[in-house]
């Protein structure tokens, strides 16, 4: 079984369409007109070890702003349609993600009771030409789309750079490791209601 889906999303701001396969290897190829964004979803594949696919048409003659908050909504949704039943999936995960001077932990659990904690600032308003505070918008847009309970937060960084690059590595870390398939779960959603 193929754990994969497609989302197209357009509004009047956006059009969005994002391809993703679980079980994949880490192939991505992602234009969003953003090139930071850009840069932290081909990590997002590698690390996760996702293929994945993201073409993004937005208002930039506005800002940043619509584009990274409904690439997050769609590949949330993404995520959540390829999930299907999550039956066997291991469900939580947690990771310490190390950059350089930087460290992140990432936890989240594929709950279905969507929830972010945002523990992370930055010392620069831009990486590039790219907003810091768009990090969390996206976070935000992710974990409600994805139903995902997630926590994330810098413990200690200099570098926006760093600090951007280690919450999105450490999510697509946790996020392998939380939708890998557990044999020993026997095919079971992993939640006493039966249902996730
Ligand atoms: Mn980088």
């Amino acid at each position: 079984m193929m754990r994969s889906a497609s989302v197209s999303r357009r509004t009047a701001e956006t059009d969005v369409a994002v391809s993703i396969a679980l079980d994949g290897t880490g192939k991505a190829e992602i234009s969003t007109g953003v090139g930071f964004l850009d840069h932290i979803l081909e990590l997002f594949a590698l690390h996760g070890l996702f293929d994945l696919t993201v073409k993004v048409t937005g208002d930039l003659h506005v800002d940043q702003h619509h584009t990274t908050e409904d690439t997050g909504i769609a590949l949330g949704q993404a995520i959540l349609q390829a999930l299907g039943d999550k039956k066997g999936i291991s469900r939580y995960a947690d990771i310490h993600l190390p950059m350089d001077e930087t460290l992140t932990r990432v936890a989240l659990d594929i709950s279905g009771r969507p929830f972010l904690v945002f523990r992370t600032t930055f010392p620069t308003e831009k990486i590039g030409v790219f907003d810091t505070e768009l990090v969390r918008e996206f976070y935000q847009a992710f974990a409600i789309n994805a139903g995902l309970t997630l926590h994330v937060e810098t413990l200690y960084g200099e570098n926006s750079h760093h600090i951007a690059e280690s919450c999105f590595k450490g999510l697509a870390r946790a996020l392998r490791q939380a939708v890998a398939l557990d044999p020993r779960e026997e095919g079971r959603v992993p939640s006493t209601k039966g249902t996730l």
